[in-house]
């Protein structure tokens, strides 16, 4: 009855005395098969289906003919595979090496399947794939369980289930810890349930919108407010091959300069030059190691780019050259807003060569910033990207070695650029509307570029807006923040988002950019810092000054130790860093990525739990927290400053304290650690301690070095060796060395991590020699550099040479 009533209700809805506001696609009327590709239509669309490569298939659906196929993220062409497509009169089946799609005639649907017929992710039948105006939108079924995770840097929690997500860069200054969107957009996602899992990427730079399940017992979906539906299905059986065929499309990142590791100090703004001076000396006085200074806003002459401050920084070249002396980097900041003053070079180049964006009538569009009226360059056009190519020689000049770029939302005071600006996107005008989300990323790829070319190095290049593939020319880090708890712990959740979402160099402000945080939480952050990807400690203007010291003594110590910590292990970063230019995988690790499939990483109350590289569980709490829950997932994990060994699949309760952060060692992980050092520029002891955490499980890390500056090693010049933890053999593999660039450590000291007595270590005849120093006990981890040896804690050690040939240690 009540079914007859509804039905009753709903007819006008289908009568034709109204239109009906949604189109969908409707039946396919048309199909055209090729080696891995249809083509077909449908009532009212049109629409492609590529096979990518056996685990990506790429879906394209427009109300009118396909447009242009050009994309800023995707650098990636279709591999030749296997992919055998047949056809019925209902439907078409796509099968290729690991997936199966079918394609419903009656109406346009799409379901993927494993190769045994589970269902992977499917189109929400009677709602499939519709526009309402230009707002095209695919609706998948919600499968029973079924998470979400990615999407780049949004707020909220690991597991984005319940909640909706918009993608349309926003200059969100002291944000809310539940504020969307923030700054940049990538329109990529995992989805996991059934102990399967996949990936979207939503190739569209249009405002684009994701629900995964919020206010709807139904469906996720995805859409944009104009363009076409284009998206890029994944799947594999492990969620960091997902990653690893995600940043195959989108590019993956080149190896930094290693200086950009170190620890960075900022603040909004240091001046006058005497003032930057004072900072690094203090840094180096205080022994708090450090490889960069940034100057904000301040140092320029009015705001106006390309410019020195002539009373602050009378002498631009001396002062890094001093900086660079000291082994400090300069890193300043630009923004797109070239000022509008007749006289000054940079914005009468502009006009002289046209490279502005324009309202429809051809004139510049103005919108008010730092310097007051602005026009902004088009960075959509190649013209405008060289010459700010040509332009950032300026800085290389100066002796700067990394360019942030920010206010690249675009952001004007209103916040509310017209939609009629157009852009050139490199030559198909477009509006605001498709422009703006791909703004950020093309201007930070501008500054790349020019430094590459001005400086023939690596620079360091930071973003705070920007489109999926930025990972290809820049860092990202989370904008302005607030000094809280909260907000300390959001950010590991954005770090953590946005490299399950393909890029690896992010970071946060250390100790908030907006307000004053509590001794207690900067302890806490700084500390966390060191685990960061990249480490840069920063505050708006008219905050407390941020430097380590300024907290106190106990504070001081606490950050010497921490950042002294990162340094030491600046092997294993830069190794870890390695990974992300070969693999995809992110240095600040979800643990999304090796336990996808356990409920309990999901947690809220572990959500912020996660991996630095593939070694260390780094498990930060609030700064007001006396105890803390820790859950340590599968296998074995040793507390990083006793030792002590954990079992995993458990929570354990741990006391809290402000000198320490809780770190935990995976079993048989490899890391390779050097003696301290104030900086990259300073040359570490040459020997390179290598820890071996005893494990049952077999893991290999790669170990990685170069010259830390420049291309070269894309030509072989790296010196690079795979080191197995072979837990069934129960033996350690130093694979043969690969490339061509010497290591600057001479010597390997070994040191063996919760091996017992029992655990005779033998290794090969040639290395006998070298292994007669074995089994002198020696301190426990600590990084407070303290050598006083723990009772009971046994770790080992040997040093040997380091050759370039294989060997093997068996125990
Ligand atoms: O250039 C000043 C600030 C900068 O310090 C901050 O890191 C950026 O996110 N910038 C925003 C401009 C606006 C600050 C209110």
């Amino acid at each position: 009855m009540r079914k007859l009533y509804l039905l009753f209700l709903a007819l006008p809805f289908f009568s034709n005395a109204q239109t009906n506001p949604v189109l969908s696609a409707g039946n396919i009327t048309h199909v055209q098969i090729e080696k891995q590709q249809i083509s077909f239509k449908t009532e009212n669309a049109q629409g492609q289906i590529v096979v990518y490569s056996p685990n990506m298939l790429r879906v394209r659906l427009d109300k009118k003919e396909l447009g242009r196929d050009f994309s800023y993220a995707v650098i990636a062409q279709p591999q030749t595979c296997n992919a055998n497509i047949a056809q019925s009169e209902e439907s078409i089946t796509i099968t290729t090496d690991s997936l199966r799609a079918i394609i419903n005639k009656k109406p346009f649907s799409v379901a993927f399947y494993t190769l045994d017929g589970k269902v992977i992710n499917e189109d929400e039948r009677g709602l499939q794939n519709s526009w309402v105006g230009d707002e095209v939108t695919a609706y998948k079924h919600m499968q029973n369980g079924e998470r979400f995770v990615g999407l780049g840097e949004k707020t909220g929690n690991l597991d984005r289930r319940g909640e909706g997500y918009t993608n349309w860069n926003t200059d969100a200054f002291g944000y809310a810890t539940n504020r969307d969107p923030i700054y940049s957009t990538i329109p990529f996602y995992i989805g996991i349930h059934s102990g399967l899992n996949y990936g979207i990427f939503l190739d569209n730079t249009f405002q684009s919108d994701f629900n995964f399940g919020a206010s709807n017992d139904r469906f996720s979906s995805f859409g944009a407010q104009g363009g076409e539906l284009n998206y890029y299905f994944i799947y594999h059986k492990q969620l960091k091959d997902i990653i690893g065929t995600y940043t195959q499309l989108t590019g993956r990142m080149k190896m930094p300069p290693l200086w950009s590791l170190g620890y960075q100090q900022n603040r909004y703004s240091y001046y006058p030059d005497t003032e930057v001076m004072r900072i690094a000396q203090t840094l180096r006085e205080k022994k708090i190691p450090a490889d960069g200074i940034t100057l904000d806003i301040h140092y320029m002459d009015k705001y106006k780019l390309f410019t020195w401050d002539k009373e602050r920084f009378g002498n631009p070249q001396d002062m890094n050259k001093k900086l660079q002396d000291m082994g400090f980097k300069t890193t300043v900041i630009v923004d797109p807003g070239i000022k509008v003053e007749k006289g000054y070079e940079a914005w009468e180049e502009g006009v002289a060569k046209d490279l502005f964006i324009k309202y429809p009538d051809g004139t510049n569009y103005t919108g008010q910033v730092w310097p007051g009226w602005c026009n902004f360059p088009d960075f959509t056009n190649e013209k405008a990207r060289a010459w700010w190519r040509e332009k950032v020689k300026f800085f290389a000049n100066t002796g700067v070695s990394g360019i942030w770029n920010d206010m690249n939302e675009i952001s004007t005071w209103g916040q509310k650029m017209p939609s009629n600006i157009l852009f050139n996107y490199d030559g198909a005008l477009a509006s605001n509307k498709q422009a703006h989300n791909v703004y950020g990323s093309l201007m930070a790829r501008s500054s790349f570029e020019g430094m590459v070319k001005a400086t023939n190095k690596r620079p360091f290049i930071l973003t705070r807006a920007a489109y999926a593939g930025l990972q290809r020319y820049t860092a990202i880090w989370t904008g302005d923040n607030r000094s809280e708890d909260d907000h300390m712990l959001l950010g590991v959740r954005l770090l953590t988002s946005l490299g399950l979402s393909g890029v690896s160099f992010t970071g946060m402000d250390i100790g908030g950019f907006t307000g004053n945080p509590s001794v207690g939480l900067y302890a806490k952050w700084i500390q966390l810092g060191a685990f960061n990807p990249y480490f840069r400690n920063h505050t708006a203007v008219n905050t407390k000054s941020s430097e380590p010291w300024a907290y106190g003594e106990e504070v001081t110590e606490i950050s010497r130790n921490y950042v002294s910590l990162r340094y030491k292990l600046l092997p294993y970063l830069y190794a870890s860093f390695y990974t992300s230019v070969s693999n995809g995988l992110p240095v600040a690790r979800s643990l999304a990525i090796d336990n996808t499939f356990d409920d309990k990483i999901y947690d809220t109350q572990f959500q912020n739990q996660f991996l630095f590289g593939d070694a260390f569980l780094v498990a930060p709490f609030e700064s007001t927290k006396g105890f803390g829950n820790i859950y340590f997932p599968k296998g074995n994990w040793y507390n990083l400053y006793t030792g002590e060994k954990q079992a995993g699949n458990s929570e354990k309760i741990v006391r809290l304290s402000l000198q320490k952060m809780p770190v935990y060692v995976k079993e048989s992980s490899i890391v390779p650690m050097q003696s301290l050092i104030q900086s990259t520029a300073e040359k570490p002891s040459d020997t390179l301690s290598i820890h071996i955490y005893k494990g049952n499980l077999n893991h290999t890390f790669v170990y990685y070095e170069d010259d830390g500056e420049s291309y070269d090693y894309e030509k072989g010049a790296f010196y690079k060796r795979a080191i197995s933890y072979d837990a069934t053999n129960r033996k350690i593999v130093f694979g043969a060395v690969e490339g061509n660039y010497a290591s600057k450590f001479k010597n390997l000291k070994l040191v063996f991590h919760g091996f017992d007595a029992q655990d005779k270590i033998k290794t090969a005849q040639a290395l006998q020699d070298d292994f007669a120093s074995f089994l002198t006990p020696i301190s426990k981890f600590d990084p407070q550099g303290s050598a006083n040896a723990v009772e009971g804690y046994k770790v080992k050690s040997v040093v040997i040479s380091n050759n370039a040939k294989q060997f093997e240690i068996k125990y």
